[in-house]
């Protein structure tokens, strides 16, 4: 093995050249000809090729460093046969350079020789009806890009279409004779590419000139795919930013649909920079890594790609007041959807029998009052529910992110949902299945009251592994809570009230107490949720099966 160093090859003229990308990297394994950096002077950038196959062990250039020619680029570790050999004659006339405008003011592109194995085809401009020049809006393609036939080049644009220019054949591009903002004319050089079998340069030159194109359509010409229409009148076109554009009817065209098809974005939602509007593809690219960006920060959550809801105008309509909502609303817009989008719910309903529980309940009142504890039903559904989980131990699980793990806990933690002044609160209630009665009644009120004054602590709010909504004390039949995720269940408790009751010989009245489950179908399943229920209910009707 030999150390070789990579210099900056000969500027044609040039006093200095910027470093505009580095394209490899300390430890990357590079073949021959393979792009190392693009270098910049103030009339053309160019892509400088390894002279060499081998290994980079040393990089001597970060970009925007200004170097000279000869100054060192990289080290290279080559083997000794290479570098003992000249280095290959095309890769020092193969520098690919990327004319800046200034190389088309007078029509003549800039263009790699051709060597002696390949072709080099001059794409131009297509004849698409009518004299006037038109402007490059957006360019399709980069120097080393492999090209097939039908591949986008650039994007024109009259006063009346945009259109897309494919290529007229198949090959390597080696230079771009236009920038964007430049004006061209039928015949102008676009692109050079560089293939194996000769093709007829400049084909569309050739071809007879067809009609007019119309504002709503750009006529083909028999020997180079026909550009595409991209919109008849870009100024009528909505901005594509509008949330209510649909993907189809953005203003876009089509190398740029095929990008935000392979990416899976919506055109609708990305925000045009390009002329009149119009999409480009790095309109898309610099979508898709604002919602990474957004998705790995929290800031939005995986299944956003709902469509959103329309924005409206409510003063429209009447009189209204816009209040910022607090940060426990902030949190709990988030937590909300966050669980109701990834967990599959599904939600049990049932009764429980509590006549003797209430009764038993009322007679403690007296008591209750000497501890200073207020005995409400919710401790009784506390202790209950802990039960239940040690019995049933298939709802006190979480599952790993991974996707392929489940966790079993063996601790019992019950949280416990609180309507406060600011919001939703859920602390949590440690070891509820270690607790009496008393204890949870008043771990209840204590945490109850904290969280209605602010006083919650982080810790107090985490390592639930279940949660328990009560809406008794307010009212409703039933309804459906939204699981507290991580958690995979939840408890919605509605109001007590007395039912005629069949016993099997006669109606008596009972108080029942109607409870709903909703649980992560992914982590529980039907039959898990009617043991544990069933358990549950039983518990709550015959609370002397506590004591077992
Ligand atoms: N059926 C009938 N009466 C009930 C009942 C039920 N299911 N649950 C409670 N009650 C009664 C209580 O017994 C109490 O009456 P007494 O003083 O005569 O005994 C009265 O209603 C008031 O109870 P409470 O609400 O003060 O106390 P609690 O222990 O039942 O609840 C707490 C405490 C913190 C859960 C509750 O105050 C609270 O914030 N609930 C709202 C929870 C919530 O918003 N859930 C929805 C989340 S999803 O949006």
């Amino acid at each position: 093995m030999a150390t070789e160093t990579v210099l900056v090859p000969d500027l044609g003229g040039a006093e200095s050249v910027d470093v505009i990308e580095v394209c490899v990297a300390v430890g990357d394994v590079l073949e021959l000809e393979q792009s190392i950096v693009v270098l910049e002077t103030d009339k053309a950038s160019m892509e400088i090729p390894s002279p060499y196959a081998g290994k980079v062990v040393a990089m001597h250039v970060n970009e925007g460093d200004s170097l000279t020619e000869g100054a060192a680029l990289l080290e290279l570790e080559v083997e000794d046969a290479q570098a003992s050999a000249e280095p290959p004659a095309e890769t020092e006339t193969e520098v690919k350079v990327e004319a800046k405008s200034e190389s088309t003011v007078d029509g003549t592109p800039v263009a790699v020789e051709a060597n002696s194995e390949t072709t080099e085809t001059t794409l131009t401009t297509p004849d698409v009806g009518g004299d006037e020049a038109l402007e490059v809006i957006e360019i399709c393609v980069s120097i080393g890009d492999v090209l097939s036939e039908g591949d986008s080049i650039v994007v024109l644009e009259s006063d009346k279409a945009s259109m897309e220019i494919p290529a007229a054949s198949a090959g390597e591009v080696v230079s771009i004779s236009v920038v964007e903002g430049d004006k061209v004319v039928t015949g102008d050089a676009l692109v050079v590419v560089k293939g194996d079998a000769p093709v007829a340069a400049s084909a569309a030159k050739a071809s007879p000139a067809p009609a007019p194109a119309t504002p709503a359509e750009i006529v083909r010409t028999p020997s180079v795919p026909a550009p595409e229409t991209v919109q008849s009148s870009p100024a009528q076109q909505p901005a594509a930013s509008d949330s209510s554009v649909s993907s189809a009817e953005a203003y876009a065209g089509p190398a740029v649909r095929k990008l935000a098809r392979q990416l899976g974005v919506d055109l609708g939602r990305v925000k045009a920079t390009g002329p009149k509007d119009r999409l480009t593809r790095e309109d898309v690219r610099t979508y898709v890594q604002n919602v990474v960006a957004q998705v790995e920060s929290g800031k939005l959550q995986s299944g956003s790609g709902i469509p959103t809801i329309p924005a409206v105008d409510f003063a429209k309509f009447g009189e209204i007041e816009t209040v910022k909502l607090s940060k426990i609303g902030k949190l709990t817009v988030q937590s909300m959807s966050r669980s109701w989008l990834n967990v599959p719910h599904v939600t049990q309903f049932d009764e429980a029998d509590i006549t003797e529980l209430e009764s038993f309940r009322k007679s403690m009142k007296a008591e209750a009052e000497k501890r200073g504890v207020r005995l409400t039903p919710l401790p009784f559904l506390i202790k209950a529910a802990a039960a239940a989980l040690r019995q049933e131990p298939s709802f006190n699980v979480s599952l790993h992110n991974d996707g392929e793990h489940i966790i079993h806990k063996k601790y019992v933690n019950i949280g416990i949902a609180v309507d406060t002044p600011n919001g939703l609160l859920v602390p949590v209630i440690k070891d509820a299945d270690k607790k009496g009665l008393w204890q949870l009644a008043a771990e209840t009120a204590e945490l109850a009251e904290k969280a209605r004054t602010g006083k919650l602590l982080p810790g107090d709010m985490q390592g639930g592994c279940f949660t328990i909504s009560s809406l008794g004390a307010i009212g409703g039949n039933g309804f459906t809570p939204i699981v507290n995720a991580p958690e995979v269940a939840i408890m919605g408790v509605s109001k007590a009230q007395i039912k005629p009751i069949w016993n099997g010989s006669e109606f008596l009245p009972r108080q029942m107490l109607p409870l709903t489950v909703s649980y992560d179908h992914r982590a529980i399943n039907g039959a898990d949720c009617g043991r544990f229920f069933t358990c549950l209910v039983a518990l709550l009707s015959d609370i002397r099966r506590f004591a077992l």
